[in-house]
């Protein structure tokens, strides 16, 4: 399988339960390397910008301000089938339907306080880390 790149995000729920260790750890465990990563408290317009795919949608202004509601970590993973493999460990968007063992199962609260970000797609990817790293911050894989 080809090695991806892959946005994670870790939500403001998250940091505020002081879990990203147990975060980072489930990346790791899984086979994905962190070559990036970033404590930020997102403004409006930098959440509303990355989110902007959903900007007609009903729940739009709640995920603005839930994603600006506290720092979140940002951060590239890059790995082998990256994309679909965060996906996986992270679980369903709603965490009711998270299936056991997966970040937003065992972390998330309620499916608009979901623990994790990532990206759905290798074009989301590209153009989601692009969003929050310049090249050059982006260190290389070690193995
Ligand atoms: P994300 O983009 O954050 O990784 O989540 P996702 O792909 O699993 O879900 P997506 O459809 O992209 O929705 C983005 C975020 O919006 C919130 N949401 N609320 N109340 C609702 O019906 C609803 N639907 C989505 C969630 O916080 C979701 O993560
Ligand atoms: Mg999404």
């Amino acid at each position: 399988m080809a090695i991806e790149r892959t946005l994670s995000i870790i939500k403001p729920d998250a940091v505020a339960k002081n879990v990203i260790g147990q975060i980072y750890s489930r990346f790791e465990g899984a086979g994905l390397q962190i070559v990036a990563a970033k404590m930020k408290h997102l403004s409006k317009a930098e959440a509303e910008g990355f989110y902007a795919e959903h900007k007609e949608r009903g729940f739009f202004a709640d995920l603005v301000a839930f994603m600006t509601s506290g720092p979140v970590i940002v951060q590239v993973l890059e790995g082998e089938g990256a994309v679909l493999k965060h996906r996986d460990i992270m679980g369903a968007t709603n965490p009711k339907n998270a299936a056991a063992g997966t970040i937003r199962a065992d972390f998330a609260s309620s499916i608009d306080e979901n623990a994790v970000h990532g990206s759905d797609s290798e074009a989301s990817a590209a153009r989601e880390i692009a969003y929050f790293f310049s090249a050059t911050e982006i260190a290389p894989r070690t193995r």
